[in-house]
């Protein structure tokens, strides 16, 4: 069989920037994936916004902006078969109360410490990958790209 590489999108979000980046990028990397593209920023409020779009709307939209742009966050593009899926699962559920009784090795179940505040980002579709990585990395191919993914996109 052949699988095809999928992207994901993945953010260590400000809470766990201090403690636990090292870790998650140890995880990352032990799991398989290939970081293709990395960066480190501190989001403006307008990227905030726009990244969470889609949340518009919730009353916690305001709180999660404002969350978002608090600290650096840092953003990856993970390369890996079937990457979306896996990285939501190695993340956990959104809420870490859930996370842990569900999947208690999950990164939220270890260092979320509310919903808000819940550690780590992983797109949920693979439209939502494209999109999201489009907007962080712009439409640029980077070389390590190109190594690790085969040129295909
Ligand atoms: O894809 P997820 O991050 O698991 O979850 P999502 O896309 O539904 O929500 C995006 C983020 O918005 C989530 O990581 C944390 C925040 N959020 C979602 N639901 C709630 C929330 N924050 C608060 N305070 N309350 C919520 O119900």
């Amino acid at each position: 069989f052949f699988f095809p590489k999928q992207k994901t999108l993945a953010v260590i979000k400000p809470d766990a920037m201090e403690e636990h980046r090292d870790t998650i990028l140890e995880e990352i990397r032990g799991r398989g994936f290939s970081v293709t593209q990395l960066k480190e920023a501190v989001l403006s409020r307008e990227m905030a916004e726009e990244f969470y779009k889609e949340h518009k709307e919730k009353p916690f939209f305001k709180q999660l902006v404002e969350f978002m742009c608090r600290g650096p966050c840092m953003m990856l593009v993970l390369t890996k078969e079937n990457a979306v899926e896996e990285w939501r699962a190695i993340m956990g559920p959104t809420d870490p109360d859930q996370a842990k009784m569900t999947s208690p090795d999950s990164l939220r179940a270890r260092f979320a410490s509310d919903m808000l505040h819940n550690s780590v980002h992983g797109s949920s579709n693979e439209l939502h990958a494209e999109e999201k990585i489009r907007f962080i990395f712009g439409d640029i191919c980077s070389d390590a790209e190109l190594t690790a993914d085969g040129g295909t996109n």
